[in-house]
Parts: structure tokens; C-alpha cells; sequence
């Protein structure tokens, strides 16, 4: 038997200030999930780590620029991330928040210990101090001119040009971000962490890491080179944690030195959660724990230096063995912006798509070793031509094969052929091969294997022709499918971390017990089927993505980026709405004018299949015939609608839920589970208007 691994997993903290967006997910938690699927597949003992970073300027400046207090921008956010990582199957073993008590402990107790072991130096030097907002202007407070590459909005704590760290007082013509001022200089006292007493062993330490990235080696050997200075571990400001000292009022641990401490933290609380406080140990005080943070390129220096310098200090903990940080992602050919909120948010993105195409997708174009452009061309002609024409094709030609001519048993397999025995071959080698790109973080490649699998399954049924054998020879034809079925089988196996939802559609088509993600991956390729064992039913996987569902995607992308659309997300519109609630209850008659709400009959109706809540309804809207897809299947059977006069909001942004295409929305009154349709109270033609 082969040693479980103990591998400890985290994601990025995500700053709890915005929604996420698709280059998150490309850079710190899609390659994080996929890894740790497999991993757990693989039978390794895998603890996978995130939670929000609640505290540092991004925050409170978010907060004082909507108007509302930090903890409800953290509060709202916390949330907001949790769901929508958990609708796209991010399957973190704990999410946590660094506003936690546990976490203000643990921190502090960090810096304490490194105090105590005089390796935290106090030095007083001139900071911006905004004369107006009477503050200490710490981060990204201040904006100006770099003074390394010149370009200006160059914030405090970072050019984003750049990608300098800078010290803020070295800001070219500072300015407040908040009201604008110039700021002043004054004197202020803080404790900052001498890097460069670390250097030496910090680059002894990753010359021994030949296995990494060379963006992220590259990326340290640049700073070695300029040499490591003090950097500031507090910061003048009220949000955050209280630094653990006496005479230290107002100032408050920096986020970069906490946020990485919440790793630790966020084990203790599932630790806790599961009922053994002191399991966190087994991982971060296990020498033999592989601990591997998965991050975007422009968290490296930070994971790479400061926070194994902070480790080393301390004494005793594991130090990273894997960094594996992507480069950015861009969409249509543009740099993501937050603040233009040029981005594809993905709660917008769930709310229209399932999501296992896009998990795919970013998969395929993994910013791995350079920066990757996202397009919706591209993500339309790999759904299409590849999830549906390669890998849902062959698992729908397989089972409904047999659903009609095995009677949806699977067939007792005879004598191997040569084409056979390059499908055991296959299903031998393939999951082998998908695991070591796995294990090296080359998920691209991984993910490529995978269809390669599926490539090979279709050749494989297209070479047997087993709709010939059929008539010709039925043991042939039968063993045909048995194969395919076992490949079927492993693909359902190694497509789980990457496509988790399909696998487990796939397992349950197939109909087999337990769950596909407790399979073993290394037995994965083993024939299993039991011949007379009975199949659940095929069903399509990837039903394919029409050219006008995606160009509205490109048109909305096109907008926002003239300027002519905000493109908040829901989510943003809702924390904004949630201000203005207390302000205004009233909405004007010209906003209620804008909604187009128009009487229908519905033709048809019938259910979503693979859902227990949607209704596909087809409906007559006097000048035209469509489509609406509405949650009531729980209160309505399809034929008890057929012929009633319904109003809906005819001028709803299209949508494609569950894979089909909404062109509008039926109005229903509910209270918790029960629902009413609004149907009229007399005959009235379709398409009349409701006002
Ligand atoms: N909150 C920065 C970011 O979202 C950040 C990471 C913390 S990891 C300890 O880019
Ligand atoms: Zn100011």
C-alpha cells in the first residue's frame, strides 16, 4: 500500500470588498478545487482552506464609498462569496473570515511571539497624514505617481503597473482618495518585520525548489537581487486587528501581515467544527504536511517571502511546499478592471449558465505560465464542440445504445480484439496520466488528457461500428459496448474534479452506488460493470449554447466597456439597494414604466428535464410565440397550465437556465413553498398591456 499524503490546501483570501470574478476564480480557486478533488480521489488525507480577508483599506475604502459601515460590506460579502464558490462547487472544507476572534488571537499571538524574539523592529518615519480627513493616508489611501515606472494611480501599498511594492511616502505627487487633498507629512511610529535578515535563508530555501513555477522563482530572484528591506507590519487605522502592545492605540495589524496567519486560523475553526480542537496541528506542525497556496500572480511576493520570513521567525510551523500562482486573465482581449467593472462576475455568470462549461473552459486556458484571454466565442466553441461533440456525445450514443438494443442492461462482454485491448490500454493508462499532470499543477494538460480520453472513446465506438455488429456478429457488438460503458465509467471518475456536477449526472445515468467523488482514482481504469447490471436513463449533458445566447454576453461586455452599461452585477445592485432601502421606499412611475408586462396563454408546458422545480412553458404573446422557463413545478403539474392567461414581464433580460433559454418571466405570488400563479380575472387577448 502506498503512504497517504497529508496535504493541506489553501485558496487566497479573498477580500471581502466585491464580488468574485472569472480571473479570480482562473487564478487562486478553480486550479485549488481541481487539485484537491483529485487529491481526495487519490485517497490522501487533503484539507482544503479559504475564507475572507474582512480587514485593510480595500475594505473601509469600499465601505466609506458607498456609504456604508465596514462590517456590512463584510457581512454582505462573506456571504455573497461563500454561495456563489458553493454554486460553482468550490469545495473548501472551511471558509472562514479573518474578522473571526479565533483569527484576532492567532495573529496577534504571531506577533507577539515574533516581538518577543526581537524580531520585530520600531522605527518612526514620515507618513502622508490627510489634514482633512485628519488620517494617517496607510495603503491604498493615497494615490500619486510611481517612482519606479512612472505611470500615475499608483496606489500606496503597490503599483499595479508595475507590480512594485512601494513605501507610500515614495508616492509622486500624493493625493487623498478620499477628498482629494494633498496630503501632509508627519512622523509615526511602527513595527516593521527586517526582511533582510531573512534573505539568506529564504533563497537557500527556494533554490531547493526546483519543482516550481519559473514565474514564481523569477519573480523572488528579482527581489533577492534588489535585496530585502524592513517592511511596516502595522498601520495607522481603526479598522482591523488591534496591535497586542501597550501605547498602541489606533494602530492596527497590516493586512498583509494577518491575512496569511488566517490559513492557520481558518484550520483551527474547522478543527473546532469537527469536534478535535487540535487537529490543525497534524497539519501546520507536521513537517510532513505539503502545504500549497494557490494564488494569482500578484500575491506572490507576499507567500513566497514575507509570509514564509514570518514563519521562520516563529519557528516550528511548515513552510510552503508548492506555490503554484497563475497569471492574469483577460476577457475578450481586455484587462479585467473592478473599478470599470470590466469583468464577468460569476454569480451573473451562474445565474445564466451551469457550472461545469466554465470550470472546464478556464481549465483549458489556464493562465499557468502566461497571462490568458477569456472569450465567449471561445467558451461557446469548446462547450460545443467539445463537451457536446466529444464528451457528452459518446456517453449519450453509449447509453442510448444500450437503452434500446440491450434493453438498458449492460451486455455480457466476449473474446477481446485488438481494438479492445487498446481500450483496456486506455482505461489503464489515461487516469495514470491525467493524475501526474494533476500532481504537477499542469492543469491544462490535465484537463486536455481528459478529453483525450474521450477522443479516444469515440474513435474507439466509431471503429467497431457496433450499429453494423450488431446484426453481424452480437457477441462483438456486445463487448463493444461493455467497453464503452467501462470507459464511460472512468471518464465519469476522471472528469469529477473538473466537471463535478456532469460526473455526477454521469454516475447517476449509469446508475451505480456510493458517490463518483469516493471512487478510488488509482483502480479507476479496472473493469467494474457487472454484465445484467441495470442503467439508469440517458439524458443529454451539454446541450449546446446558440450563437444569440452568447452574442448577447459579448454585446453586454461590449457596452460596459464604451462606458454605455455600469454592468454591476445583481449582488452589487442589491448591497446598493439594501442602502438605499432606509433612504427610499418609493419607486418613481417612470422606473414602473419600464417593465413590459403583458398577458400570455400558455401553449405548452413540460418539464426541465434532470430538475424538480422548472417548467419550460411555451407561451402566445399575441404578436409572437416563446419560450419562459419558471420555478413552479413544485406547485403546478404541466398540464393543469396548458390554456391559462398569465402576465409576464415580457422585456426580462433574456436567460439560459439550466441549459435552456428564458425569454421573459411569469409573475407568481409566494409564500415560502406555496405559489400562485396571476392568472386574469375575465378573457382578455394575449399580449394585452398590464399597468
Ligand atoms: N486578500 C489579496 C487579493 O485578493 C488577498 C489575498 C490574501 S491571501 C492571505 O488579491
Ligand atoms: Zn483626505
Amino acid at each position: 500500500m502506498k503512504r497517504k499524503r497529508r496535504i493541506l490546501v489553501t485558496s487566497a483570501l479573498p477580500y471581502a470588498n466585491g464580488p468574485i470574478h472569472l480571473g479570480h476564480l482562473a487564478g487562486a480557486y478553480l486550479p485549488a478545487d481541481i487539485y484537491v478533488r483529485y487529491q481526495r480521489l487519490k485517497g490522501n488525507d487533503v484539507l482544503f482552506i479559504c475564507g475572507t480577508d474582512e480587514h485593510g483599506v480595500p475594505i473601509t475604502i469600499t465601505a466609506e464609498k458607498k456609504g456604508v459601515s465596514p462590517q456590512e460590506v463584510v457581512d454582505y460579502y462573506h456571504q455573497n462569496h461563500k454561495e456563489v464558490f458553493q454554486r460553482f462547487g468550490i469545495s473548501f472544507d472551511n471558509f472562514s473570515r479573518t474578522s473571526l476572534r479565533i483569527h484576532h488571537r492567532t495573529a496577534q499571538e504571531f506577533f507577539l511571539r515574533l516581538y518577543r524574539k526581537n524580531l520585530l523592529v520600531t522605527k518612526t518615519e514620515q507618513q502622508f497624514y490627510c489634514e482633512k480627513c485628519k488620517r494617517f493616508l496607510a495603503d491604498r489611501y493615497v494615490e500619486g505617481t510611481c517612482p519606479y515606472c512612472h505611470r500615475e494611480g499608483a496606489r500606496g501599498d503597490q503599483c499595479e503597473a508595475c507590480g512594485k511594492w512601494l513605501e507610500p511616502r515614495l508616492l509622486v505627487e500624493p493625493k487623498c482618495v478620499i477628498c482629494g487633498n494633498t496630503p501632509v507629512i508627519r512622523d509615526t511610529t511602527h513595527w516593521y518585520l527586517p526582511l533582510g535578515r531573512f534573505q539568506e535563508q529564504i533563497k537557500k530555501w527556494i533554490d531547493t525548489k526546483t519543482h516550481w513555477r519559473d514565474n514564481v522563482k523569477n519573480f523572488c530572484y528579482g527581489w533577492f537581487k534588489e535585496g530585502l528591506e524592513d517592511r511596516a507590519v502595522t498601520r495607522d487605522l481603526d479598522w482591523g486587528i488591534p496591535v497586542p502592545l501597550k501605547g498602541s492605540e489606533g494602530k492596527v495589524l497590516y493586512v498583509w501581515f494577518e491575512a496569511p496567519i488566517g490559513y492557520i486560523s481558518s484550520t483551527k475553526e474547522w478543527a473546532k467544527r469537527i469536534g478535535q480542537p487540535d487537529r490543525w496541528k497534524d497539519y501546520w506542525l507536521n513537517p510532513e504536511t505539503q502545504l500549497v497556496h494557490f494564488i494569482g500572480k500578484d500575491n506572490i511576493v507576499f507567500h513566497a517571502i514575507v509570509w514564509p520570513a514570518v514563519l521562520m521567525g516563529r519557528g516550528d510551523y511548515v513552510l510552503p511546499s508548492d506555490i503554484p500562482a497563475n497569471e492574469f486573465l483577460n476577457i475578450e482581449g481586455r484587462k479585467i478592471s473592478t473599478s470599470r467593472n470590466y469583468a464577468i462576475w460569476l454569480e451573473d455568470y451562474l445565474n445564466k449558465f451551469p457550472p461545469d462549461p466554465l470550470r472546464y473552459v478556464l481549465t483549458s486556458i489556464a493562465p499557468e505560465t502566461k497571462d490568458a484571454d477569456f472569450s465567449w466565442r471561445d467558451f461557446q466553441a469548446r462547450y460545443n464542440f467539445e463537451l457536446a461533440d466529444i464528451l457528452g456525445n459518446f456517453v449519450h450514443r453509449t447509453l442510448t445504445f444500450v437503452e434500446k438494443y440491450f434493453s438498458g442492461r449492460v451486455p455480457v462482454p466476449g473474446e477481446w480484439d485488438e481494438l479492445d485491448r487498446e481500450a483496456l490500454q486506455a482505461l489503464q493508462t489515461f487516469p495514470q496520466r491525467i493524475g501526474d499532470y494533476l500532481d504537477r499543477f499542469e492543469f491544462r494538460q490535465a484537463v486536455r488528457a481528459m478529453m483525450d480520453l474521450a477522443r479516444f472513446a469515440n474513435k474507439y465506438f466509431n471503429d467497431q461500428e457496433p450499429w453494423a455488429t450488431r446484426k453481424t456478429d452480437p457477441v462483438r457488438c456486445a463487448t463493444t459496448l461493455y467497453l464503452c460503458l467501462e470507459l464511460t465509467r472512468t471518464l465519469a471518475v476522471v472528469m469529477s474534479p473538473f466537471l463535478p456536477f456532469s460526473a455526477r449526472r454521469v454516475w447517476q445515468m449509469l446508475n451505480l452506488d456510493g458517490d463518483v467523488e469516493k471512487q478510488e482514482w488509482d483502480r479507476c481504469g479496472e473493469l467494474q460493470l457487472r454484465p445484467g447490471h441495470v442503467l439508469g436513463r440517458a439524458q443529454i449533458l451539454f446541450p449546446k449554447i446558440p450563437d444569440e445566447v452568447i452574442q448577447r454576453e459579448i454585446d453586454l461586455l461590449n457596452r460596459i466597456a464604451e462606458g454605455a452599461d455600469t454592468g454591476e452585477t445583481d449582488e452589487q445592485k442589491k448591497l446598493l439597494e439594501k442602502t438605499k432601502e432606509r433612504l427610499m421606499e418609493y419607486v418613481s412611475f417612470d422606473d414602473f414604466q419600464k417593465l413590459d408586462l403583458r398577458v400570455a396563454k400558455i401553449l405548452e408546458a413540460e418539464r426541465v428535464p434532470g430538475t424538480d422545480r422548472l417548467l419550460r412553458i411555451q407561451i402566445d404573446l399575441g404578436t409572437e410565440k416563446r419560450q419562459i422557463v419558471a420555478g413552479i413545478a413544485k406547485a403546478y403539474r404541466p398540464e393543469e397550465l396548458v390554456g391559462k392567461s398569465i402576465v409576464v414581464v415580457a422585456n426580462l433580460e433574456p436567460a439560459v437556465i439550466r441549459g435552456v433559454e428564458s425569454n421573459g418571466m411569469l409573475l407568481a405570488a409566494s409564500v415560502n413553498e406555496r405559489i400562485s400563479l396571476l392568472t386574469l380575472d375575465r378573457e382578455i387577448e394575449p399580449g394585452a398591456k398590464v399597468k
